[in-house]
């Protein structure tokens, strides 16, 4: 007999949705694209509608999606925190005369990477059963780091019911607890309402001198930070993997585990060189999977598909964000993989994907491929663009429901998006005190299309 609840519980995609800010402004040392493309002009409107159109599509296929909504920029906020002082537009101007830098910090457009938004355990994991949210302290990056308070209130606004979310606040705001979220997390599972395996993986151990850790760019995820999350999370020790990702890939720019690496419900696909002790990492994962209960109907074999240097190289992988696809489970008991079209222009990527839809024995079975070009210029592929919420029906439908895509919503934020979006945004433009009544008039429409309340500092 089928368990009916198990057979209702989904995973949901909530993707960030790109600001009007969105720039290149070389923020991200240790990210190849961010750093390369510093400086260039950016589109906004294109990078808003890029990431609409992958989320009507997903939601064409059947598959639940979500939005997250982006920050408030420029952070008039902080630029004050930081000793500005005037009205805004006074400390706009000083900021853009006298550090533009941090005035571009404080123009990023970075929340739409929601992956890193927070880390979300679904109530099957949790010892209360409910849904519990930590969002990242993102500390590494000080464009990122003033990221999570907003992110909290959009998460409690979109799940807002206590009886089914649990909210918790951001880790301590220091390296030692460096937190990047559900980048650096996967869960495993024979079916999404079961219990399920979860999977952290750090870059480096702040508490423990002795472990290796990348000698040139920064390991962002402490274990010690994903330790904290797993408690609060309030998951069981027997079911919870910790691996160290390879400093070496770190180094070669490897900034969060889900440019290596990616799982999905029995499925985990990665590098070979994603981890420390990679055989032991597979090893703890399959015991760790092995010993969960499950439903006679849903066992699922753990699966691992390992990609050789040979077949792409660490390089390639970085450069077309192979890893840094969505595995989605279709309902006749295939999965599809979601890349970025930077696989297709990667030959060693675009033959190794053609092979493995060719090759019966694994298990991904389908492909779709997505233009998302302007978020990947600053390193962030489909992966990156999504947070996954795991939710059964109860919760599905506590969700806030002006949240989720249907036609209606897309083409609501389809012209919301012409409407207020520029085409063009240099890292002078950030100055213009149009560009910040723009993004306000924009924003608080916004918070009325999706029925988020005030969420926003100048809201309130
Ligand atoms: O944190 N880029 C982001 C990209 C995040 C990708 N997310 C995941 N892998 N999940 C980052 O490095 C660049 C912004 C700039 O340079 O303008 C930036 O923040």
């Amino acid at each position: 007999m089928v368990n009916q609840s198990i057979m209702k519980t989904i995973e949901a995609n909530f993707d960030g949705l790109v600001g009007p800010t969105h720039n290149y402004a070389g923020l991200s040392r240790g990210n190849r694209a961010s750093i390369h493309h510093a400086g260039k002009v950016a589109n906004p409107r294109e990078a808003a509608l890029q990431g609409l159109e992958k989320m009507r599509a997903l939601s064409e296929l059947g598959f639940v999606q979500g939005v997250l909504a982006p920050q408030e920029r420029p952070d008039i906020a902080i630029l004050r925190r930081l000793g500005f002082t005037g009205s805004d537009l006074r400390v706009l101007a000083d900021a853009a005369e006298q550090m533009p830098a941090v005035l571009a910090a404080c123009c990023s457009a970075s929340s739409m990477w929601s992956a890193n938004a927070a880390t979300v355990s679904p109530g099957a994991d949790c010892a209360d059963g409910k849904v519990h949210f930590t969002p990242a302290n993102l500390i590494n990056k000080f464009h990122r780091s003033i990221e999570h308070d907003v992110t909290g209130k959009i998460l409690k606004s979109t799940f807002k019911n206590p009886d089914h979310f649990m909210h918790h606040q951001a880790l301590p705001a220091n390296n030692d607890f460096g937190d990047e979220g559900a980048a650096n997390h996967t869960r495993f599972c024979h079916d999404y309402g079961a219990q399920g395996v979860e999977f952290f993986v750090y870059g480096r151990e702040a508490f423990n001198p002795q472990v290796i850790s990348p000698q040139k760019y920064p390991a962002r995820q402490s274990l010690e930070a994903s330790q904290a999350i797993a408690r609060l999370h309030q998951l069981d020790p027997t079911r919870l993997v910790f691996a160290q990702q390879n400093p070496a890939v770190i180094d070669q720019g490897v900034f969060h585990n889900d440019v290596i690496a990616v799982g999905n419900r029995n499925l985990l696909f990665c590098h070979e060189q994603a981890f420390v002790g990679q055989t032991a990492v597979y090893e703890s994962l399959t015991k760790a999977y092995g010993s969960l209960g499950f439903n006679l109907d849903f066992h699922l074999d753990f699966h691992i598909v390992e990609v050789a240097e040979q077949q792409v190289s660490v390089a390639q992988a970085i450069g077309s964000y192979l890893f840094n696809s969505q595995l989605l489970s279709l309902e006749d008991g295939g999965t599809m993989i979601v890349v970025p079209s930077e696989c297709e222009h990667e030959p060693a990527v675009w033959g190794y994907l053609q092979g493995i839809l060719n090759d019966s024995s694994c298990p991904i079975t389908d492909l779709k491929v997505f233009d998302l070009r302007q978020s990947m210029n600053n390193g962030g592929g489909p992966a990156c663009l999504r947070l996954r919420v795991v939710l059964n029906e109860q919760e599905l439908a506590a969700t806030n429901q002006q949240c989720l895509i249907n036609d209606q919503r897309i083409s609501s934020l389809n012209n919301w998006v012409k409407k207020h979006y520029r085409d063009h945004l240099s890292e002078q433009d950030l100055a213009d005190p149009l560009l910040l009544t723009e993004s306000r008039t924009a924003l608080d429409e916004l918070t009325q299309i999706l029925d988020l309340g005030s969420v926003y500092p100048f809201q309130n």
